[in-house]
């Protein structure tokens, strides 16, 4: 194996040019700790536009789950991401659109953006939508689902994205559970040349959803659909009739803002809630320093809108930040796997931000694919979703990055609503594999599964004491499962679900959800820790890990394993990844059975179901459960009919 570094510490150069040293981190993180509402009021003034002041600071109770920040005060959304803008901004770009195609590409300036949303703004109150209703938005990556989205902060409206590769069951039922009344989307989507019939699809789930009366549909194809004349409604025919003039709405900072769905380990999606003025002011301050972003610099987070990471980070943080943000229709191989490397050549994208998973699907297929590309005004690269294993990250930094860009990995959830703990860049050492310590007013602490508060260096659960302005306010309609998701289990702390371990030095390692603890021979195991040494072997490109009930440890480990392009699995080479783990954790983490397999069940936004895995290393098949939110459900027959059966 290659010998790698495990701590790569902030450069001097960084160090003088970053927004952010680690001297300020320091002294800031200190008085946002003990100074909270001090801190954030002058955060709040600095970073946002307020109508009106607020009264109160913060008002948090976690035994009842009632969280406000900066209650009384007024602001509206759009217009501090837009609007505030134009007197510097105008003609600067606010959106690059990278469309499928490689050929096909435009930019939107801040004026345009301005006008864009409000025409659309006041289509949607020719339609009814006034201040607290709520529109569904289920669009492709094109700039209209930006403008959806600011059109309904504009006006007051709560918005509810639904991911664009989302089925026709997904829409109907968040479209009901937040009683959307309208829904935006477009004729058709395109992602790696194939097309995606969104309006069919919206059609078909609004049959059981009798409440909208409206759809506006964006022409992305031309495609032919079918048509409901009261209903239905083309944006593209009917935009410009409508002004490009709209008074923003004045919006408490506890009005909702919108609406986002996650899945949790039980129970259907969640409607996370989130509010007006803590969101947007922890989206641009965590969009500011965690990618220490420079005026006129272009930044590109290749997530989807349909996830908080889009929301955050390709929309309100960038814009309310008056950045240049790209939006890219397509995904990262398509027409080849060099696509992220060629847009960032073409735009000279300065900060990139993807996922781990995407990240070592790329790695993958070679580095050629990325040196033939121009990377030398990328000068920070992110990532996010999940924990990156050192290999991945060595590969991000040392092929992609030429060793000179910093890595700022980014744990949060949809629930946080932005960045709570990250290597800051010029300020955090860079720990291959670390998520990195916390963002300003944030405080981590990890407790036992029974609820003691561990200090130092510990491994445990991740909690967080006190709250934050980006945090989730409520679930949509049901605060009673607000409080017991997340504040039932250790009194008077956020529970996160994850598993985390802090090292000697401060740094925390997020080892994966709780529910995918193992506990192998008494010794706690992530899954992750064993997928990290599965992929350090040069032959293998992707690893999931899954534990099955066994005997005489509790707990086996089965993993899955996908090979890099053009690798046979001989047996030897299940010897010698077996081998691989046990050096690399300890004899009892040596893997059971390892089933290589072409590919793992993911989601759409590219989280592997562990789920699924797990059922079938349990060679439980009756009961595999929802399987249509997969990205590929087809990869599941290949597993069931490879999978290895054990006593
Ligand atoms: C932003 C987002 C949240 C869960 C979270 C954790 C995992 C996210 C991570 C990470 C390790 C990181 N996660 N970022 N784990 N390192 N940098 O992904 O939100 O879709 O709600 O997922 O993702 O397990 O609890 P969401």
């Amino acid at each position: 194996m290659k010998e790698l570094l495990s701590r790569y510490p902030v450069s001097p150069q960084a160090t003088q040019n970053t927004h952010i040293n680690a001297d300020k981190y320091q002294q800031m993180y200190q008085q946002s700790i003990e100074q909270p509402d001090v801190f954030w009021a002058e955060q709040a003034e600095q970073f946002i536009d307020w109508y009106k002041p607020w009264k109160q600071v913060s008002e948090v109770n976690y035994q009842t789950a009632d969280i406000s920040w900066f209650k009384g005060g007024q602001l509206n959304v759009s217009y501090n991401c837009i609007d505030r803008h134009l007197a510097s901004k105008a003609n600067q770009t606010a959106i690059i659109f990278e469309g499928d195609e490689p050929t096909d590409d435009f930019r939107v300036s801040y004026q345009e953006l301005h006008d864009n949303v409000c025409r659309l703004a006041n289509l949607l109150k020719t339609r009814g939508v006034s201040k607290g209703d709520r529109v569904c938005i289920y669009m492709p990556m094109i700039p209209e689902v930006g403008y959806a989205m600011l059109a309904c902060a504009r006006i007051g409206a709560v918005h509810s994205v639904v991911f664009g590769g989302f089925s026709t069951e997904s829409i109907k039922a968040r479209v009901l559970d937040a009683d959307c009344q309208v829904v935006i989307t477009a004729d058709e989507g395109v992602r790696g040349g194939k097309k995606i019939p969104l309006k069919a699809n919206v059609d078909a789930a609004l049959v059981d959803c009798p409440d909208v009366h409206s759809v506006i549909m964006v022409e992305r194809t031309g495609v032919e659909v079918n048509w409901q004349d009261q209903r239905d409604v083309n944006y593209q025919e009917v935009i410009n009739h409508y002004e490009p003039m709209c008074e923003p709405e004045m919006m408490d900072a506890e009005d909702p803002l919108f609406i986002l769905y996650t899945s949790g380990s039980t129970g259907k999606p969640k409607g996370v809630l989130h509010t007006c003025g803590g969101y947007i002011l922890y989206a641009a301050m965590t969009h500011k320093y965690v990618f220490d972003y420079q005026e006129g610099e272009i930044y590109w987070c290749t997530a989807d809108a349909g996830w908080i990471t889009g929301h955050s980070y390709i929309f309100y943080g960038p814009l309310a930040n008056g950045a240049t943000t790209l939006v890219f229709e397509g995904v990262p191989t398509y027409p080849d796997a060099g696509r992220c490397w060629q847009v960032c050549e073409k735009h000279q994208v300065n900060i990139f931000y993807t996922a781990p998973t995407a990240i070592r699907a790329l790695m993958g297929l070679g580095d050629e694919l990325v040196e033939k590309h121009d990377r030398s005004s990328i000068r920070l690269l992110g990532t996010v979703g999940e924990p990156i294993n050192p290999e991945a990250w060595h590969w991000y930094y040392e092929v992609v990055g030429q060793s000179c860009c910093s890595i700022v990995d980014t744990w949060w959830q949809t629930e946080t609503g932005g960045i709570l703990i990250t290597s800051l860049p010029g300020a955090v050492d860079m720990k291959p594999g670390a998520a990195g310590k916390p963002f300003f007013g944030v405080k981590p602490a990890i407790v036992s599964k029974e609820g003691d508060v561990l200090e130092g260096e510990a491994r445990g659960r991740l909690v967080m004491t006190g709250s934050w302005p980006g945090q989730m306010r409520t679930v949509y309609g049901d605060h009673q499962r607000f409080f017991d998701t997340y504040f039932s289990q250790y009194t008077g702390y956020y529970f996160t679900g994850d598993g985390a371990k802090r090292d000697a030095d401060g740094f925390y390692w997020i080892t994966g959800r709780i529910d995918d603890v193992l506990n192998v021979s008494g010794h706690r195991l992530g899954t992750a820790e064993i997928e990290s040494a599965l992929v350090l072997h040069p032959k293998v490109a992707e690893a999931a890990v899954v534990g099955y009930p066994h005997e005489i440890k509790g707990q086996g480990i089965y993993c899955y394993v996908t090979l890099m392009s053009g690798v046979d699995c001989q047996q030897s080479l299940t010897e010698e990844l077996q081998a691989l783990v046990a050096d690399e954790l300890g004899r009892f983490a040596k893997p059971d059975y390892i089933q290589f397999a072409p590919g793992l069940p993911k989601t759409r936004s590219g989280k592997i179901m562990r789920r699924i895995l797990r059922k079938i290393a349990e060679n439980e098949l009756e009961n595999l459960g929802d399987t249509s939110t997969l990205a590929d459900p087809s990869v599941v027959k290949d597993l069931i009919d490879n999978r290895i059966v054990h006593g």
